[in-house]
């Protein structure tokens, strides 16, 4: 409690005015300053930022490209350190952190301090993997008389383009894991989410990624859409919506030069199935928790809850109980269970899919909103899951009924969606759940408890279909994604004695 209380005053005294700009060769890009407002009151002022031009755009991307010489070669050991030196510096500046994520990203305090452990386990679980991928490489068997070693290293320059819903953990976990891998980086950050970027620049410039290898280019699409049409680039690592993944792979494949990898994790219209053996209480608790916390504004929330009909009745009771006690507010208040959800647009988007339910759907629950940027939570039942036909980002729950004989429905309704993020299961039948399980590709399963919040290096990230390319953020293949593979073999029988040529590095 008295760490807790330490940390909240720490937080409340970070009331600074941040900037933004460009950051080329370690050189701060100049233009006009525009204002960055937060989602809590667009009359908070928490910075400024200098959009990048497509100009800078390109040469971030050129000073990647020489960086990138120096920065593959230095051994996988010093990157390691560097990224376990940003992790303790996120630790050091977590008030800091904490204070922006919710004036710049209107994150409660428990989803703010969340995302500055999320952000410092990225750079130590990237850290240890990298140490065990890119040291010394994996000696391959073979016939005796020659050695075969298979060795990882990086690609070139790539390009991380992130989501304002993670600003900082998904900010700095694609670019961590870009860097282990040997590769330089060209960073841009959400439109809406710049100062936090910057600042986590800052810190890794200090933990000591080189200002040649480390660029940063805010901006809205436009400059993602000149970075990922640079012929110079190695990789894209992206996180956002499925539609724009499709326009950089589109982006990627018409252009001339070398085919390079596109990392993408998308969206979702995640799916819970509770049956009549589940535990009303938990279930409650779950859904709430999976639906409504962030404002829903995850990738991995739910969207789409699939309830046997004879508990029906009583378990949307008892969720729509649970959401009544959800207080809606500033974000910096600790009583606040929901903030903002992120713009204007944001807002105008669900108010316009909240309508359009409730005049196709039948309403369980409206919560009430503050005024500002909020929207409340919402319970809609429909006839047909087919009726929802897109992510909807926000903290809206869907709810369908099926039959205790109609499962297979239920799972073919969830393939239909095309997306394969994650999914709930609350039952007490074992071969319910196996079933489930086995029938449907989605990359993250949750059985009997909630469907968000996925700790890095113990539930690896990401899903199929619309949902993503995998590999899985914080697992144990992502960063091989990032890299080429280089088999060396040599004849160890021959004259000349080299022998100990691979095993000398
Ligand atoms: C996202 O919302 O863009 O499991 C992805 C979770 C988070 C989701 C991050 N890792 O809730």
């Amino acid at each position: 409690r008295a760490a807790l209380d330490g940390l909240i005053s720490a937080v409340a005294a970070q009331t600074g005015s941040v900037m933004a700009a460009p950051l080329i060769d370690g050189k701060t890009g100049t233009g006009a300053p525009r204002p960055v407002a937060s989602p809590i009151d667009p009359a908070i002022s928490v910075g400024t930022v200098v959009d990048a031009t497509p100009e800078q755009a390109n040469d971030a991307v050129a000073a990647a490209r020489k960086g990138f010489a120096s920065w593959s070669r230095t051994p996988a050991e010093t990157r390691a350190r560097i990224l376990e030196r940003t992790a303790e510096l996120l630790e050091e500046n977590a008030a800091h952190f904490i204070a922006l994520l919710q004036r710049e990203g209107g994150k409660t305090l428990d989803d703010a301090l969340s995302e500055v452990r999320e952000a410092a386990d990225f750079c130590r679980y990237y850290a240890a993997e990298g140490k065990r991928l890119f040291g010394a490489g994996d000696a391959m068997p073979g016939p005796t008389g020659e050695s075969n070693v298979l060795l990882l290293r990086g690609r070139g320059a790539f390009v991380a383009i992130s989501p304002w819903n993670f600003p900082l953990a998904i900010f700095t976990g694609q670019i961590t894991a870009a860097l282990m891998a040997g590769n330089t980086v060209v960073a841009k950050p959400a439109e809406q989410t710049p100062l936090i970027a910057a600042e986590a620049i800052r810190l890794l410039h200090e933990a000591g990624v080189p200002t040649s290898v480390l660029h940063l280019v805010p901006g809205d699409g436009t400059i993602g859409a000149a970075l990922t049409a640079h012929p110079d680039i190695a990789g894209v690592v992206f996180t956002g919506s499925t539609e724009v993944a499709r326009s950089i792979n589109r982006t990627l494949a018409a252009k001339d030069g070398p085919i390079v990898p596109l990392i993408a994790e998308t969206g979702g219209i995640n799916a819970m199935i509770v049956d009549a053996t589940a535990l009303p209480e938990q279930v409650a608790d779950d859904v709430v928790t999976s639906a409504f916390r962030s404002a829903g504004q995850r990738c991995s929330a739910l969207r789409l809850l699939f309830v046997q009909d004879d508990v029906a009745d009583r378990m949307i009771e008892m969720i729509a109980g649970a959401a009544s006690e959800l207080a809606l507010g500033d974000p910096r208040e600790l009583a606040t269970h929901i903030g903002p959800v992120i713009d204007t647009e944001a807002k105008q988007r669900l108010e316009s899919h909240i309508a359009r339910m409730k005049r196709e759907a039948r309403v369980h629950f409206e919560g009430i909103a503050p005024p500002g940027h909020y929207v409340a939570p919402h319970i809609f039942e429909l006839a047909d899951a087919g009726q929802l036909t897109e992510e909807v980002f926000g903290p809206i729950l869907h709810v369908v009924r099926y039959r205790a004989e109609n499962l297979d429905r239920v799972l073919q309704s969830i393939e239909r969606t095309g997306y394969g993020l994650t999914l709930g299961i609350h039952s007490r039948i074992d071969d319910t759940i196996e079933g489930v399980i086995d029938h449907l590709s989605v990359g993250n399963v949750y059985v009997n408890r909630n469907m968000i919040g996925a700790v890095v290096g113990v539930q690896p990230f990401g899903g199929h279909g619309l949902s993503g390319t995998g590999p899985k953020a914080g697992g144990p293949h992502y960063l091989t994604r990032f890299a080429t593979e280089q088999t060396v073999t040599i004849n160890t029988a021959a004259a000349g004695g080299n022998a100990a040529l691979m095993t000398d590095r």
